[in-house]
């Protein structure tokens, strides 16, 4: 196959190294030997679509554009206007937008201009078409008229000395053949405008069979690239513009004329259903719009960029317990360790606690505390684990309650919701309570459930913003007779303000001073808060969170998880 590139000195095309700027691409696709491929956009989300079709580049029609617009392809959409689209294409997308820029707008001091402001925002090149402004469509009338040669080769000329960019590319179209001044008069006018520096020719046909177009490159010989648009003898298969030794193929309008169609389709059909049941299945899902215009990016983003919540958090998770309730499944490992979908149940609490922004995480470990060992993690043991209780643990990093932290117990998990809500919590003590714990949980009464009682039950009014209060919860051995009607389930977790922490703290020292302390659980320290006229927060909620306990509990946290 003869070099596409350049006929007389038979410089082969670029291959060896990846082009690199949209411009270079372009350029790429232009000089080398296969045959290449872009197809029509109109604005950002038609672009992405392009570029995920594998496409190498974008063809900017003015006619999508325009129609697009909901205007005609006769420059009714001012250049600027043009430029606007064609930033969000250029934004949306990696590949290379070869911008159809009719006339140039004007004369050679348009053109000029033009290719600046294109050059400015990242288009890699553009077309510009022998006629005269405002231009019409090509596929429109017949004979329309033709700029002078002359004339039109000072704005190549212009075009080429303006651009900012080395490889930004610049395309002559040559309209003689549509316009009936015959295949001399093409040759003639492709041969001047290459000479005033084009980059290549796009010959232009409205037949239907691609006769002259092949006539034409045959006569042409690959003294330019060569780019053609068969939306007229679209029939013509492919092989023939490779044989041809074509270098660029434009598909102009074909996502716009599929859009048009689809949504003709579905306006029909929902206005005639009143309903949008049998639509649905038929148009790209809610998730995919989200999904090309890349929502994701954004979420990851926020957690990189937002200051979470949770950053002036410390978080003290007590994992010291063996949890013998699970028998032979904790002989080698406390409860907080066992697997839960392929990762410890531990692994996944302390993930909960980073997506909500706490990064100072403790963990208390006594049983087995070997087997705790995370990365990014302080660790503090208590050695005495089996003789003592949650309070003793958390008493073993009492030197981390100095500002603001979460207290979790760390057999549970919970969803993101959960302790987001618990740290905008104002108060200065606040617990999270499950209102559902008798409605969906039969087991409630065999399982060892933190009762607690609170100022008012759960509503569900989310409008009610008083405070409810901590009356009571159920202490380890106590009898569930001793907190009158529960109002829900402690979950084991909590949050503390600076001023809170400060208060368990002393508290904890009280505790040890008067010899409580080893035999208490969480929910004995609270009670003496509640005792000493503390003001403790319950945060209401239904579910979403899970705690193992047994082995019941197990089953369904790998189930849930
Ligand atoms: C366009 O897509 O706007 C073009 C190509 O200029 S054509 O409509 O075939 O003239
Ligand atoms: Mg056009």
């Amino acid at each position: 196959m003869a070099t596409k590139l350049d006929g007389v000195t038979g410089v082969e095309a670029p291959t060896a190294e990846a082009p690199r700027s949209k411009a270079q691409m372009l350029k790429h696709a232009l000089e080398k030997a296969e045959l290449a491929f872009i197809m029509e956009a109109h604005n950002g989300l038609s672009a992405k679509v392009v570029e995920e079709a594998g496409f190498e580049g974008i063809w900017a029609s003015g006619l999508s554009m325009s129609a697009a617009l909901g205007v005609r392809d006769n420059n009714e959409a001012s250049w600027t206007q043009v430029l606007e689209q064609l930033e969000f294409m250029a934004d949306a997308t990696t590949i290379p937008i070869l911008v159809d820029g009719d006339t140039g707008y004007g004369n050679f001091n348009n053109v000029r201009r033009l290719v600046k402001k294109l050059c400015q925002r990242g288009i890699a090149g553009v077309c510009i078409e022998d006629k005269l402004f405002p231009k019409t469509n090509s596929f429109i009338g017949e004979g329309q008229p033709l700029a002078d040669m002359e004339e039109f080769s000072g704005r190549i000329k212009a075009g080429k000395d303006s651009q900012d960019d080395a490889d930004f590319q610049l395309i002559a179209r040559v309209e003689a053949l549509i316009s009936g001044w015959g295949m001399d008069e093409a040759l003639r006018r492709a041969e001047a405008y290459h000479a005033a520096g084009a980059d290549g020719i796009l010959i232009h046909s409205k037949k239907a069979d691609a006769d002259e177009i092949l006539a034409f490159s045959k006569e042409w010989a690959g003294r330019a690239p060569l780019v053609i648009v068969p939306t007229m003898y679209y029939a013509t298969p492919t092989d023939a513009f490779r044989q041809a030794d074509i270098s660029l193929v434009i598909w102009a309008n074909h996502n716009l004329r599929a859009a048009l169609s689809a949504m003709r389709d579905t306006s029909r059909r929902i206005m005639e259903e009143q309903s949008l049941t049998s639509v649905e299945g038929a148009v790209a899902s809610v998730k995919e719009v989200f999904n090309i215009v890349g929502q994701g990016e954004l979420a990851a983003a926020e957690a990189r960029y937002l200051k979470p919540k949770g950053g002036d958090f410390k978080a003290i998770v007590l994992a010291a317990s063996r949890g013998a309730a699970l028998g032979p499944l904790t002989e080698r490992l406390p409860k907080c360790m066992l697997d839960i979908r392929g990762q410890p149940l531990l692994h996944r609490l302390i993930t909960a606690l980073g997506e909500g922004g706490l990064s100072d995480i403790s963990v208390v470990r006594g049983y087995k505390k070997e087997t705790i060992d995370l990365a990014k993690v302080r660790t503090l043991d208590n050695d005495n684990f089996a003789d003592t209780g949650e309070a003793a643990s958390l008493a073993c990093a009492a030197e981390q309650l100095d500002g603001p932290a979460i207290l979790s117990y760390g057999d549970i998990l919970f969803r993101s919701h959960i302790l987001e809500n618990l740290l905008a919590a104002e108060s200065d003590i606040c617990v999270v309570v499950d209102a559902r714990w008798r409605g969906g949980e039969s087991r409630a009464a065999e399982r060892t459930v933190d009762l607690v009682q609170c100022s008012r039950p759960f509503t569900g009014d989310y409008l009610d913003e008083e405070p409810v209060l901590l009356n009571a919860i159920l202490s380890g051995g106590d009898s569930a007779d001793n907190i009158g009607e529960p109002s829900g389930e402690f979950i084991g977790l909590i949050k503390l303000s600076a001023r809170g922490a400060e208060l368990v703290r002393r508290e904890l020292d009280g505790m040890a001073a008067d010899g409580s302390l080893n035999k208490a659980d969480l929910p004995a320290l609270l009670n003496r808060l509640i005792a000493r006229g503390e003001q403790i927060e319950a945060l209401y909620v239904t579910g979403h969170w899970l705690d193992v306990d047994d082995a019941f509990d197990l089953a369904k946290a790998r189930n849930l998880v």
